[in-house]
């Protein structure tokens, strides 16, 4: 268990970035074909194409809160990443927000402007409570968003899951939505752990996850109201069987992992892709491996930024910045900001107990 290098860092935030801001334009279509998003990456790829840029939506704009809260702060700090949420929503409302989320923005700048702090008004945890009359966002909101965090905390591992949870808890504290958040903050991180100049064992990498997402179900109960005990473990048992089949069906895939705003079926969606774009897909012409998983996330439809940025922030933990291709970083928004962050972040974040 070594030290993590910056590239790495650097990989899991620009591969996050890339994934929405070229996922975006996609967002709640029906699959995308094959050929028009085949010249859209081979289009981006080109530094010299003239296309306007593409703009990040509310999921970079919720990461970058977190990981500027970190780098000001130097710990996790709920008042001030609930602070950075609101005024980011208020000063740019048109980033794509989910629909409900936007009632916990309005509650939380209610609390945050109060000038009694021990007043039970001023619970910064109690508005995503009361979301769905009690219930809790299912969304990917809390996932879209946590990468800063495993970055963070890639060191301590309990560390890693009880801030990745009080993180999502801010506006998500449905199970679902709160273990899906968990599940991709584990993939990231266990991205950044294996060295890339080996192929990647994609079994033990899903073996591994499945085993610290039982423990979490276990301790956290599944959040459903049906029999299924462990629903992420068994949309990872999904991910793995499809991984081990040969003819890929984009429509099965679909079917049986999902492409939607829900938690449950995006984040095992996105490692799918991530750990399937690990070999060759017929459909996609590309030697590279981060263009291809944003590019088969895309090609599934539905929440294509979302998906796209999660499985981004999996590949680029995993690979490092040097391998995410110029010319698609040059097209969108941002890049060079986040990629300073990314640094700083770094220079921040615990190693581990035998290097410090
Ligand atoms: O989860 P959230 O932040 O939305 C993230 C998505 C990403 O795709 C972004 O790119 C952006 O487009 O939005 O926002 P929420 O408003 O908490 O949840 C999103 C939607 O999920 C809600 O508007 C609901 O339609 C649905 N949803 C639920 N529906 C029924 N019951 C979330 N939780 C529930 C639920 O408990
Ligand atoms: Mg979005
Ligand atoms: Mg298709
Ligand atoms: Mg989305």
């Amino acid at each position: 268990r070594g030290v993590v290098g910056v590239s790495k860092f650097k990989g899991a935030l620009v591969g996050a970035l890339l994934g929405d801001c070229l996922g975006a334009p996609f967002e709640g279509e029906n699959e995308p074909s094959t050929d028009t998003l085949q010249e859209y990456f081979d289009s981006m790829e080109n530094p010299s194409t003239k296309a306007p840029v593409k703009r990040f939506t509310d999921d970079t704009a919720m990461t970058l809160g977190i990981l500027k809260s970190f780098i000001e702060l130097g710990c996790f700090d709920e008042r001030d990443i609930a602070n950075r949420f609101v005024t980011n929503y208020f000063r740019e409302p048109n980033r794509g927000y989910g629909e409900s989320v936007v009632t916990v923005f309005k509650k939380l700048r209610q609390i945050l402007n109060s000038s009694n702090r021990s007043n039970s008004e001023t619970d910064v945890w109690k508005p995503a409570q009361q979301q769905f009359n009690g219930s809790g966002s299912l969304g990917n909101g809390g996932a879209m968003r946590i990468a800063p965090v495993a970055l963070y905390c890639y060191s301590d591992y309990k560390l890693l899951l009880s801030t990745a949870e009080k993180c999502t808890k801010l506006t998500h504290t449905h199970k679902l939505g709160v273990n899906g958040a968990l599940l991709q903050a584990l993939a990231v991180q266990q991205s950044l752990m294996v060295d890339s100049s080996q192929p990647l064992d994609v079994d033990c990498f899903i073996n591994d996850l499945m085993a610290k997402m039982t423990e979490v179900e276990k301790a956290n109960g599944n959040g459903t109201d049906n029999d299924i005990e462990m629903p992420y473990v068994e949309q990872l048992k999904i991910v793995k069987n499809l991984l081990m089949s040969e003819n890929l069906d984009d429509e099965v895939v679909i079917d049986l992992l999902g492409n939607s705003i829900r938690a449950q079926y995006s984040v095992p969606t996105a490692l799918f892709c991530f750990l399937r774009a690990q070999k060759p897909i017929e459909s996609i012409q590309t030697e590279n491996k981060f263009r291809r998983t944003l590019q088969y996330s895309i090609s599934l439809g539905g929440d294509t930024d979302t998906i796209a940025s999660m499985a981004g922030a999996m590949s680029g933990a995993y690979h490092g910045l040097e391998y995410i291709n110029e010319g698609l970083q040059s097209h969108c928004e941002g890049v060079d900001e986040i990629i300073n962050l990314s640094e700083q972040l770094h220079s921040i974040a615990p190693s581990p107990p035998e290097h410090q």
